[in-house]
């Protein structure tokens, strides 16, 4: 799954740090028998002050996920719970037969009359308009009549500033901030079929896996989640490179659970920074950014057909929790405006650990060349600013033009990165005399341009800095 010591975020998983257990599979029932058990477990794992983290699966098994945080919710007078699912498909369709499938679980919620009863919350994260029925999306917005429901599209993560990740922060510190507990399920479909294809329904784009785990990290970093699920991993379609997914995005929860807690200062082995490493500044990790296709019409689709998932009943981890602590107080201010005081990103420990011979081996970084100045400092006295110059003037012929003045220096400004002209530049001449004298003479001299279109110069005294 991955190394018990991350020194990349100074995470130790190790038993003493996090203790994991595996709760077991829920074994192979009918359906309906099946949801009764994981319903009870999940509120067992979590009566435990444990956090569950399901494994399916059919996303059919989200509603008696959602069932089991509710029934845990129940025992604490007015507790809410808030219910994020993260999806390509909103999953609110109808029951069949009066059944439940992998399609209907978050109908089943929000027809639910405990999760209605509560001023509970539900949001669907990263749903794709081209996968979605306009009809399902409307029996979500009319729901608000009953409860807090909201929908954010892949479209409109990839246009919102800090992309996903930035906003399913927002989503959490935001849009629940007045729940108790929260519960993420998550539906792989909503990774893309790229970096996800172990699903019956592979996306053609979605999130990342990046964008995935650094979900599953913020996620595991919040007090208030209590129970994840992962949905729709078909290891009938693709084991190998979906599983890695799937055990990353644990081990990325279970980091962030670690993370909940104050860090202690002086746990990280003293390292070396990246910067001392390889010279210059640290450089700020880049993510890709995908722009998906835009304006699609919504058009009511049906789902495409459901591959059935395995037989073998969701699997259910359990992760100790700390002790249940008092949700964050967020102001009214707060939810309008967002959290008043940016905590900003993870911090990430840049400091790598390199072993025992760290003290002696000296980072090898050659020493900054001393670079010029850009523009050199000007004696305004003598000095003039000439703008509008043809972009092919060369300095010399820049000059030329004033060179009955006794020019001491003339140059055009260019841009570092391709030398080109900025289009003005600085004379400098022997005396004040000389400046004022070109600047009244040779103001509006026509220079030709390419184009054919003379220019005329315009010449300023250069003012002396304000510094
Ligand atoms: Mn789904």
């Amino acid at each position: 799954m991955g190394t018990a010591y991350n020194f990349d975020y100074d995470v130790d998983l190790g038993p003493t740090s996090i203790p994991l257990g595996d709760a077991g599979n829920i074994s192979d029932l009918p359906l309906e028998e099946a949801h009764a058990e994981l319903q009870a477990t999940v509120c067992e794992i979590l009566s435990n002050g444990s956090i569950p983290f399901v494994v399916g699966g059919g996303n059919d098994q989200s509603y008696p996920n959602a069932a089991g945080l509710l029934d845990f919710a129940s025992k604490t007078p007015g507790a809410t719970i808030g219910v994020i699912n993260i999806d390509a498909h909103f999953d609110v369709r109808p029951l069949k037969d009066n059944k439940a499938h992998s399609g209907s679980p978050f109908r089943q919620l929000l027809e639910s009359n405990t999760f209605l009863s509560g001023a509970n919350r539900f949001i669907e994260f990263a749903a794709q308009a081209s996968q979605c029925s306009v009809l399902h999306y409307n029996y979500i917005m009319e729901s608000r009549e009953k409860v807090q429901t909201g929908v954010i599209t892949l479209a409109q993560l990839r246009e919102s500033k800090g992309g996903p990740v930035a906003v399913f922060k927002r989503v959490l510190d935001v849009f629940f901030a007045s729940c108790d507990y929260i519960f993420i399920s998550f539906d792989i479909d909503a990774i893309s079929g790229a970096d996800a294809p172990g699903v019956s329904c592979p996306a053609t784009v979605g999130l990342s896996s990046q964008e995935a785990l650094d979900i599953c990290l913020e996620a595991g970093k919040s007090k208030k989640v209590k129970l994840f699920d992962v949905s729709e991993f078909n290891p009938k379609i693709e084991e190998y490179r979906t599983g890695r997914l799937v055990a990353n995005m644990f081990y990325h929860f279970a980091m962030g659970i670690v993370l909940r807690e104050p860090r202690k200062k002086g746990t990280l082995p003293v390292g070396r920074t990246i910067e001392k490493l390889v010279g210059g500044p640290t450089p700020k990790r880049q993510r890709t950014k995908k722009r998906e296709t835009e304006g699609v019409s919504p058009v009511a689709v049906d789902y495409p057909p459901v591959v059935p998932s395995p037989a073998r009943g969701p699997k259910v981890h359990a992760v100790r929790s700390t002790p249940h602590q008092a949700p964050l107080v967020i102001t009214e201010e707060e939810v309008e405006h967002g959290p008043a005081a940016k905590r900003g990103r993870a911090r990430r420990n840049k400091k790598i650990n390199l072993g025992p011979e760290k003290q002696v081996a000296a980072p090898v970084t050659a020493p900054k060349p001393e670079k010029p100045p850009r523009i050199a400092p000007v004696n305004t006295k003598t000095t003039v600013h000439v703008a509008n110059l043809p972009f092919t003037l060369s300095d010399e012929a820049f000059g030329s033009i004033f060179s009955g003045y006794h020019v001491k220096s003339a140059h055009v400004v260019r841009a570092h990165h391709n030398n080109r002209s900025k289009g003005y530049g600085f004379v400098e001449f022997e005396s004040e005399v000389d400046q004022v004298k070109a600047m009244n003479e040779k103001q509006g001299t026509m220079l030709p341009t390419l184009n054919g279109e003379p220019r005329a110069i315009v010449i300023s005294i250069v003012k002396p800095n304000p510094k």
